[in-house]
């Protein structure tokens, strides 16, 4: 018979959202009474804006006319909408139109990024992190065996309080794949341009590539914080950046993203990224839907922007109400200033126990901070995503419930 992927039977445990979602069910279904709120897994809550859900609307139609119709695209996206994002997002930096390739997803790309790179690369993430980068690493078999917090082979590069969230670059391994994610997901933090040219010298003298992850670049409002690692000088020959339009505008479901890999970046042997990256989407991807990558356009056009920038407000006046409610029970935090996350430290408990006693005594789901990485411990995530009515009345009852 077939032998299970070894990449498979080595991953400890199942992945961390579903997870969330089964006690929340079983708590549920233990308490049918109780209204849940969720502000545990980062979904966006609220209806497409009219602008953007015109353009998916007139992308759906123009496909029902004998002139419009399209079948299968380029698989690294609509010329259009590649320029439209060179243009829109890295008005400040370097990116040409071919170096950005439109996707599914982010998520969808780092597991294809995965794919490019295999299992020799060496692997090392911020701890915590988005658990995609070690769980699709442990896939591809780029990782060995569980040793109880991690897999041996991966670099968790702790990022806490005490240095500032941000990485000791002394122990970033040579010739390897770094995923940093900033704004950060789970802690909220954003790296300064300091932080970010000192990753991109250390980057360019080790040999290592930087994933770096700007899903929720949009969110940040500070204009001294970088919002991509094309910002930064030197980032083209050592970053692949992966982003998405799920946080922005609302795309989780519609499903759109972009990676950007510039031709600068090389292997030892001098062959370039770009040229593999390209055959690995036009081999395993059949290019993102032509409805969403025509909202995706609607997106980037004056009103568009507008309304994205009405989104992402709506979303952090939330998280500044969770952090005020936190503030207000003397809960350390940090996070959902730029970020649409609010990370909590609860110190000598355990990140299911206060999961769990969160649940029980307010009936608001959050995320536990272990699931990110060991130094997640002892920490909570709060997402801001959910109606407005739904995080006043979560706030209000962890006030009352926790106090
Ligand atoms: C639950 C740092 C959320 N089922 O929507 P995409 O694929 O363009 O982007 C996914 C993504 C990429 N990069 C980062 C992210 O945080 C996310 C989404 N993360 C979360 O709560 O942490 C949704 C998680 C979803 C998942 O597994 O992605």
């Amino acid at each position: 018979m077939i032998t299970r992927n070894p990449g498979l039977s080595n991953l400890k445990a199942g992945y961390l959202f579903p997870e969330i979602g089964r006690r929340r069910r079983e708590f549920a279904a233990a308490h049918p009474e109780a209204k849940i709120i969720s502000l545990g897994i980062g979904n966006t809550t609220e209806p497409l804006t009219p602008h953007i859900d015109g353009g998916l609307v007139e992308g759906a139609r123009r496909l029902g006319t004998l002139a419009g119709y399209s079948g299968y695209g380029d698989e690294q996206g609509l010329t259009a909408l590649r320029e439209r994002i060179a243009a829109v997002f890295y008005a400040t930096c370097t990116v040409a139109a071919d170096e950005v390739f439109v996707s599914d997803g982010a998520k969808c790309d780092i597991g294809r990024l995965q794919l490019l790179f295999g299992r020799d690369a060496k692997v090392a993430v911020q701890d915590p992190s988005y658990p995609v980068y070690v769980d699709g690493s442990v896939l591809v078999g780029a990782a060995g065996a569980w040793q109880g917090t991690g897999y041996a082979g991966i670099s968790y590069l702790p990022c806490v309080a005490a240095n500032d969230y941000f990485p000791d670059l002394a122990a970033l391994p040579a010739n390897g794949l770094f995923y940093f994610c900033s704004p950060n997901n789970p802690t909220g933090a954003v790296a300064t341009r300091a932080q970010l040219t000192a990753l991109v010298e250390a980057a360019r003298r080790l040999g290592t590539v930087i994933i770096f992850d700007a899903a929720y670049a949009e969110y940040i409002k500070d204009p001294a914080l970088p919002k991509s690692i094309f910002e930064i000088h030197g980032a083209r020959s050592c970053a692949i950046e992966v982003n998405s339009f799920s946080k922005p505008i609302g795309f989780t479901g519609v499903r759109l993203g972009w990676t950007v890999v510039p031709k600068e970046l090389t292997y030892a042997s001098g062959e370039t990224v770009w040229a593999d990256w390209n055959r690995i989407c036009t081999t395993v991807f059949n290019g993102a839907s032509n409805v969403a990558q025509y909202g995706g356009l609607a997106a980037l056009e004056p009103a568009g922007i507008a309304e994205m920038r009405g989104l992402i407000d709506f979303y952090l006046g939330n998280a500044a109400l969770i952090r005020e409610a936190l503030k207000t029970l003397g809960i350390s935090c940090i996070g959902g200033a730029n970020a649409p996350y609010v990370w909590a430290q609860f110190p000598g408990r355990t990140s299911w126990d206060v999961f769990t006693e969160i649940l029980e005594k307010c009936h608001v789901v959050t995320t536990p901070g272990s699931g990110f990485g060991p130094a997640g411990e002892s920490f909570v995530r709060f997402s801001s995503f959910g109606h407005r009515a739904d995080v006043v009345e979560a706030c209000r009852r962890l006030v009352e419930k926790l106090r």
